[in-house]
């Protein structure tokens, strides 16, 4: 049985389900289709579905909407809303739905339990099922294979294979890290990681290591509850730069030539649908007594109080200047939550909009990639932003606003104060084109 399927996945024979078009299973289903698969991706959304069938991708995301193009007209990818008759025509099943928290931070399971629930019916000997959605520690064993076994009927590891391989694809990048990343492979059987391996060979060069699926599901938490306490790190070291008048980059810098220290890079904030959640997830399963589990919390805690901080330098640099917030016109330079894409979600932008609108300033926005605007007017472009403001707020890493042409841009200003959220100018260019320049982690002398 083992063999028969590995035998499809080489000569891609075989037919893939994949639940949930997002940004996760949109690209996966188009890779796998790009690699010779028949592939039905298979989402609840009616124009999600749409979409796929329009050839429309919305993420401004590199090289997968000729992808799509080619794999839709090819007829090697569909769409359907339709999931048990998937997967019942299926060889593989990779899930992909999303994984949120609740009010209260606690994880919400609902969604990866109806999709799993939905292929146990369509289950049958000889199946292999991949969970990519990012979960709680303990999820496959306490919730994913019994919802598969006790509605199937089926034994896990000797009537079909189950694997955990959590995604690790950054946006903007998803296709070239799709193909050349390692990628971790959970499984609570030999044969389960046997079959998964490979299938995931067909679609990536990187290393597919293979581990259980507890350590694989801490492994993904881990990796991105530790680069958000990196920033917190690089944060925390921002606000003590501040008071003490050391420009933290210059500190980060210096101390990132030491070979066992790499300190990320400080901000007005982290944004994102991964790093804003998954620590939760992690924190979810904490279960010491003895003593307090305070990073990971802190760390979210520090992240995201960096947006208020924020409006909080903008708002007393305007007063030292003589402005008041509430009469200033702000522009804020960047809505998505990182460089070069045009996704909002999470995007510290959202708050520092927010906070500025609610003390009164009239605010505009600018942003080459992305349409949202979080009720503040939009301008077409930087001179537009710039002219006429009493302030101007970076939010938004982009590479377009490394090379603004500052002497130019501070003619059309009414006050020339720029506070940069996310370190992308050279303090002293600023300051050389008489601008007042003030950052995270940065002090100027008025
Ligand atoms: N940021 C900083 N300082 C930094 C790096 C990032 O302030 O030094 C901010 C960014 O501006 C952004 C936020 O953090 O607002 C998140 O950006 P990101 O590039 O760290 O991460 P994501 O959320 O786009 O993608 C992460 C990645 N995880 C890691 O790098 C460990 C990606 O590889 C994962 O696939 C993705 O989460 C996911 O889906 O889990």
């Amino acid at each position: 049985m083992k063999l028969k399927l590995i035998e499809k996945f080489r000569k891609r024979t075989a037919h893939i389900a994949v639940i949930g078009l997002g940004r996760v299973g949109l690209p996966t289903s188009a890779v796998f289709a790009g690699a010779g698969f028949s592939v039905v991706g298979v989402d609840v959304l009616e124009d999600v579905v749409q979409d796929v069938s329009l050839r429309r991708v919305r993420a401004n995301e590199q090289g997968l909407k000729d992808l799509l193009q080619r794999v839709v007209s090819s007829g090697r990818l569909r769409a359907s809303t339709e999931s048990i008759g998937v997967v019942e025509e299926s060889d593989a099943v990779v899930v992909c739905v999303q994984t949120p928290i609740d009010d209260q931070r606690r994880p919400d399971l609902t969604y990866l339990k109806r999709a799993c629930d939905e292929v146990a019916q369509g289950l049958a000997e000889g199946k292999l099922v991949i969970v990519v959605s990012t979960v709680p520690p303990g999820t496959m064993k306490n919730t994913v294979v019994h919802i598969l076994e006790d509605r199937s009927r089926l034994k896990c590891g000797v009537d079909f294979w189950l694997a955990y391989c959590p995604e690790r694809i950054t946006p903007g990048k998803i296709l070239r890290e799709f193909a050349t990343g390692d990628r971790i492979v959970g499984s609570f059987d030999e044969d389960s990681a046997t079959v998964a391996v490979e299938l995931l060979k067909t679609v990536t060069n990187g290393d597919l290591l293979i581990t259980d699926c507890g350590s694989a599901e801490v492994t993904k938490l881990a990796e991105n509850a530790f680069r958000d306490a990196n920033i917190a790190f690089a944060n925390e070291l921002a606000l003590i730069c501040e008071s003490v008048g050391v420009d933290v980059i210059e500190a980060i810098r210096l101390a990132n030539t030491h070979p066992r220290v790499r300190i990320h890079w400080p901000g007005c904030g982290v944004g994102g649908p991964c790093l804003t959640k998954d620590p939760y997830l992690l924190l979810h399963s904490k279960t010491s007594k003895h003593v307090e589990l305070g990073v990971v919390k802190a760390s979210r805690e520090l992240n995201d109080f960096m947006p208020t901080h924020t409006v909080e330098l903008a708002t007393r640099v305007l007063k030292e200047i003589g402005k008041s917030v509430n009469r200033s016109r702000i522009a804020v330079l960047g809505v998505a939550y990182k460089q070069d894409t045009d996704d909002a979600t999470n995007s510290p932008a959202e708050v520092i909009i927010r906070e500025l609108v609610s003390l009164g300033a009239s605010v505009v926005v600018f942003d080459p990639y992305c349409n949202e605007s979080f009720g503040a007017e939009k301008m077409k472009n930087v001179a537009e932003a710039f002219d006429g403001s009493d302030c101007v707020i970076i939010a938004t890493d982009h590479a377009v606003f490394k090379k603004l042409e500052l002497k130019k841009l501070k003619t059309l200003m009414k006050k020339p104060l720029i506070v940069d959220g996310k370190r992308v100018i050279d303090p002293d260019k600023a300051k050389d084109a008489g601008l007042l320049y003030f950052g995270v982690g940065y002090q100027s002398k008025l």
